[in-house]
């Protein structure tokens, strides 16, 4: 009864900076979901499934939005199960998203499955140190950076930056370079929440606050979800329009 009292009537405070991005978070994930998949309709062929791929991507967070919006109006705590849920449904699934758009230049699976490990460390080792040893969540935190360097790397030195080069589509080429710096950027907003909890190399920036209240690290991962979620399928989107431009251009010619 009290869920769907919360539901029905929406407790969200005046003030309740964390639930206003609670759910600016899970609308626009909504609507960039329903983006997505309207548009898959106005590219080619090959360039559908990066779209679902997208839409995928904002409809899982949208789904984990709802759930976590419930959860801090409830409780005013960090709905961490439910973000490393979500994380570890979406992050593979933007490694997928870097696979797909490499493919045709001739990316192999073991790149794919070299970003998945990567992901996989930097995830497990994140969600030990919120959930499972707090006390030690500043060694969990250097473990989860190595797993987002490796990705890094991947992207920017190694096979993955070489068969982008080699690529024969500008599209590709440029919209393969705004991924990555989502990827080094756009990523850096969850260490840096991270590093805002207890203990942890920043908290003292956020010593002041009532965390019975506020969670500045929510507020963190909210920004940087929107950031490099809907971001992210933005560029891919883009990708896959310029590209069946160029295409129709070439058409016409030949
Ligand atoms: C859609 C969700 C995305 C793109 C989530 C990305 C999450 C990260 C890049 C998290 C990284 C972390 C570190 C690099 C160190 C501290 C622990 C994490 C898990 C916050």
């Amino acid at each position: 009864m009290q869920m769907l009292n919360i539901l029905l009537d929406g407790a969200l405070a005046a003030g309740d900076y964390i639930g206003f991005t609670f759910f600016t978070g899970y609308m626009s994930m909504l609507a960039a979901s329903i983006f997505f998949i309207v548009e898959r309709g106005t590219v080619a062929d090959k360039w559908k499934t990066s779209l679902l791929v997208s839409a995928l991507i904002t409809f899982i967070a949208a789904v984990h939005y709802f759930y976590m919006r419930g959860v801090w109006l409830e409780t005013h705590t960090s709905p961490t199960q439910f973000r490393y849920i979500d994380w570890t449904l979406t992050v593979p699934l933007m490694c997928i998203e870097y696979y797909l758009i490499l493919r045709p230049a001739g990316a192999k699976s073991g790149m794919l499955v070299r970003l998945l490990l990567g992901s996989i460390v930097m995830l497990v080792a994140g969600y030990i140190g919120e959930a499972v040893s707090p006390e030690s969540n500043v060694l969990w935190g250097v473990i989860s950076t190595l797993g987002w360097a490796a990705i890094i790397y991947e992207i920017y030195m190694g096979e993955a930056s070489k068969v982008a080069a080699a690529s024969d589509s500008q599209a590709v080429k440029d919209g393969y370079n705004v991924l990555r710096w989502f990827t080094f950027v756009g990523w850096a907003i969850y260490p840096i929440g991270y590093m805002l909890l207890p203990g942890n190399l920043l908290s003292g920036l956020v010593e002041g606050v009532d965390l019975t209240k506020s969670s500045p690290v929510d507020l963190a991962y909210n920004i940087a979800d929107a950031v490099n979620k809907i971001g992210f399928g933005l560029v891919v989107y883009s990708i896959a329009k310029n590209a069946t431009e160029s295409a129709k251009v070439k058409g016409a010619v030949a």
